[in-house]
């Protein structure tokens, strides 16, 4: 795409552009993925912010959180901190609803738990006001704050909010909002600051306006040092494997002069589901994902998208006996009349095969050895035990067949220039595509990581990633002894941020109240439809739909209700609802939730039967980071399926002691 395309016309897979999920953290100098499991085991607190643990980071959550909350890791902390008090941990979950996590963990120690149960997307008043009252109160650091970071006093300045008004804003009360604070910056003992690790998801990133909310959180962490700190951290949560490199950006352009890493682009992004909306593009290539179900503002992409496709099918049909290359100008010729040429490189043919005018069948892993890292930015080799089915081959191999068929066509027309571009792409394995990516490219967020631990990527081979086993190496690797990678446990533990100076950079990020679109459709329809995951689904459920086991116990997709808010509108439990508004419908199984507020939802995202997405509003912050959770739609009942009276459970889902 990059260096031998050379488009700038990409988004990633979880939302519409080339952007970074943590713009916001990464302005600051502070990667995303910066400190390590075990720092969960030692922290004093743990701010979950936006984000449901227990279903979503399963492992993460039951193996390094509880273990906290329950004291089993006191030994621990105490021979990792022996000069100051340590107990039990604490957890404080923000989020407008109850979620499994929170119940799990107050059933296991209540007086260690809070829930902050904020209003939807206020989230950025919440850490205004928390940053003021730890000023007043002096639960900072003010060495760390004035030797290794820039812009604080600004940021306070322009950040400030009483309390009296961040508890308008966040529907919390003061004391609520008092205790959090007292229990995660108020000092243990004198000049022993608490170890408080700042946990978010999507609750933030997909929040409202993420790229402020993130900096408005991040001036209390850095005037806190919870960052560099054993048993503390500013993270994402993740939850899935990642991790890749590449090459930059075609059009590099550094709105924010702070960072010395190479962030790609803010300035030139494209918002490219917009583009292809307003029927802008001639090719589009959906490499594995499935936006028709997991965009936001869906139903209008869906729409746009097969649309402008059939224009290429028809034209296509039209021309009976072409030669391939005959087919390539109508094709060409019909993307010059608004239509638009699909391609998708999936393990299935989901819902985009409708679009699809050409399917690429790829491997996955375990079909091909695939390299990844995890939320503590551990790399492994899952290594080939299988082979692929069919004539599926891995992506990079894929991409690799298509540049090199380019670069022959180009040759052939004599276009020395362009087959240039294309060349390097001479890979027979997935190892040969790491050696060219990873080893030479750099760690994966290329720059970020690097810009801690040096361009040290050539040091990891296919060969010490196998000797290293399940458990791998944390990122970056500093050094290998002998068969064995040096990684590295923590980030910033030297205070050196990632940004020319070396200081982490505040930015002010005052509340700036609700994205327009978002605040539009809050205006207009009558209930939140809250959204995100459901611990048995995974994704778009591309392999659960295949899953009876999954598929029995949620036939379509779900939304949760309060009951009083089903007997208004006369739906009873299994029910098929409709859900709707400006942007769009869907449909989804009503599933009564006595806790959730009433006027509140909460819907399963990305099902291929009920696309959440399509209600989603146009609404984003700045680097088109969608606010998929802001939702608000009205719900009317369609009718009922009675087998599922039978067959269905709707217990709720929240593990109550
Ligand atoms: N089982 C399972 N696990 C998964 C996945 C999966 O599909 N299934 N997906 C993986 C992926 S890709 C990701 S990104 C992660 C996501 O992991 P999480 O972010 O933990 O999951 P979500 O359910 O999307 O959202 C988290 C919470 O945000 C809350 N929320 C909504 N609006 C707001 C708000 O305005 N403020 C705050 N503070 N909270 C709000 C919601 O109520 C929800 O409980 O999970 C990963 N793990
Ligand atoms: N409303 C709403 N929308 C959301 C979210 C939300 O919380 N609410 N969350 C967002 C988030 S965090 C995410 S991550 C996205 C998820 O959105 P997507 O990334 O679009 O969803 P996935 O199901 O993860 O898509 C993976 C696709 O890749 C295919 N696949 C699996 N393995 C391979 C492989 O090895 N090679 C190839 N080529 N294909 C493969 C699968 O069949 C599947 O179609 O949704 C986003 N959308
Ligand atoms: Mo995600």
């Amino acid at each position: 795409m990059f260096s031998a395309i050379q488009t700038p016309t990409c988004r990633i897979h979880n939302r519409p552009a080339y952007n970074s999920e943590c713009f916001g953290n990464r302005d600051m100098g502070i990667f995303e993925l910066n400190n390590s499991y075990e720092d969960a085991e030692l922290a004093d607190v743990i701010w979950s912010n936006g984000n449901n643990p227990y279903e979503n980071q399963t492992n993460y959550f039951l193996v390094h959180w509880l273990p906290n909350l329950q004291g089993a890791t006191l030994d621990k902390k105490k021979k990792m901190f022996p000069n100051e008090p340590v107990a039990a941990g604490k957890f404080i979950f923000v989020d407008p609803r109850r979620t499994p996590s929170i119940s799990i963990s107050e059933s296991i120690a209540k007086d260690q738990v809070l829930h902050l149960a904020i209003n939807p997307g206020a989230d950025g008043a919440l850490w205004n006001g928390m940053l003021t009252y730890i000023v007043d109160q002096g639960w900072i650091d003010k060495d760390f704050i004035a030797q290794h970071t820039e812009g604080f006093e600004a940021a306070v300045k322009a950040n400030r909010m009483s309390l009296d008004e961040c508890s308008r804003i966040t529907g919390l009360p003061v004391a609520q909002i008092k205790q959090a604070a007292e229990w995660s910056y108020k000092p243990k003992a004198p000049g022993k600051l608490p170890r408080t690790m700042h946990a978010f998801e999507k609750g933030i990133i997909w929040g409202n306006n993420n790229y402020v909310t993130e900096q408005a959180m991040g001036a209390v962490v850095v005037a806190t040092h919870n960052v560099g700190r054993r048993g503390t951290g500013w993270v994402r949560m993740g939850g899935h494997q990642e991790g890749y490199c590449r090459p930059g950006y075609p059009e590099p352009a550094h709105r924010y002069p702070a960072a010395s890493f190479p962030i790609p682009m803010h300035d030139k992004l494209i918002e490219v589901d917009d583009y292809l909306i307003n029927g802008k593009g001639k090719m589009m290539t959906y490499w594995a994902c499935n936006s028709f179900q997991t965009t936001n503002n869906a139903q209008a992409l869906r729409e746009a998208v097969i649309r402008r496709s059939q224009i290429v099918r028809k034209a296509m049909a039209n021309a009976r006996g072409a030669t391939p290359k005959e087919m390539v100008d109508v094709i060409y010729a019909a993307t010059q009349k608004g239509g638009l040429f699909v391609g998708m490189m999936n393990i299935y043919p989901t819902m985009l095969a409708e679009a699809a005018h050409v399917m690429f069948p790829a491997a996955v892993s375990g079909e091909m050895n695939l390299t990844s890292m995890n939320g503590e930015r551990r790399m492994r080799l899952s290594e080939k035990f299988i082979d692929p089915p069919g004539e599926a081959i891995p992506d990079c191999l894929i991409a690799a067949r298509i540049a090199n068929t380019i670069k022959v066509m180009y040759e052939k027309e004599g276009n020395a220039k362009m087959a240039k571009r294309f060349e390097g792409f001479e890979w027979a394995t997935e190892e040969d595509a790491f050696n060219d990516g990873f080893r030479r490219a750099g760690q994966p967020g290329a720059g970020e990581i690097d810009s801690q631990g040096g361009d040290t990527g050539h040091l990891v081979t296919y060969d010490l990633l196998r000797k290293a086993g399940n458990n791998g190496v944390q990122l970056p690797v500093k050094s290998v002894q002998g068969d064995k990678m040096i990684g590295t446990d923590m980030l910033y533990t030297d205070n050196k941020f990632g940004t020319k100076s070396g200081k982490a950079k505040v930015f002010a990020a005052k509340w700036q109240g609700m994205l327009k679109p978002a605040a539009e459709q809050k205006a207009k329809f009558k209930f939140f439809i809250n959204n995100g995951r459901l611990n048995e689904v995974w994704q778009s459920w591309f392999n659960n739909q295949y899953d009876k086991f999954i598929t029995d116990r949620y036939p379509v997709a779900v939304i949760q209700m309060n009951p009083s808010d089903m007997a208004g509108l006369g739906i009873k439990a299994t029910d098929i609802v409709e859900v709707y508004n400006d942007n769009g419908a869907t449909t989804a199984m009503a599933y009564p939730e006595a806790t959730l507020k009433t006027g509140s939802t909460f819907m399963v995202f990305g099902a291929p039967k009920g696309v959440q997405g399509s209600v989603t509003s146009t609404a984003t912050d700045a680097h088109f980071l969608p606010y998929y959770k802001g939702s608000w739609a009205n719900i009317r009942r369609i009718g009922s399926m009675p087998d599922w009276h039978r067959t269905v459970s709707t217990k709720s889902r929240l593990y109550e002691s």
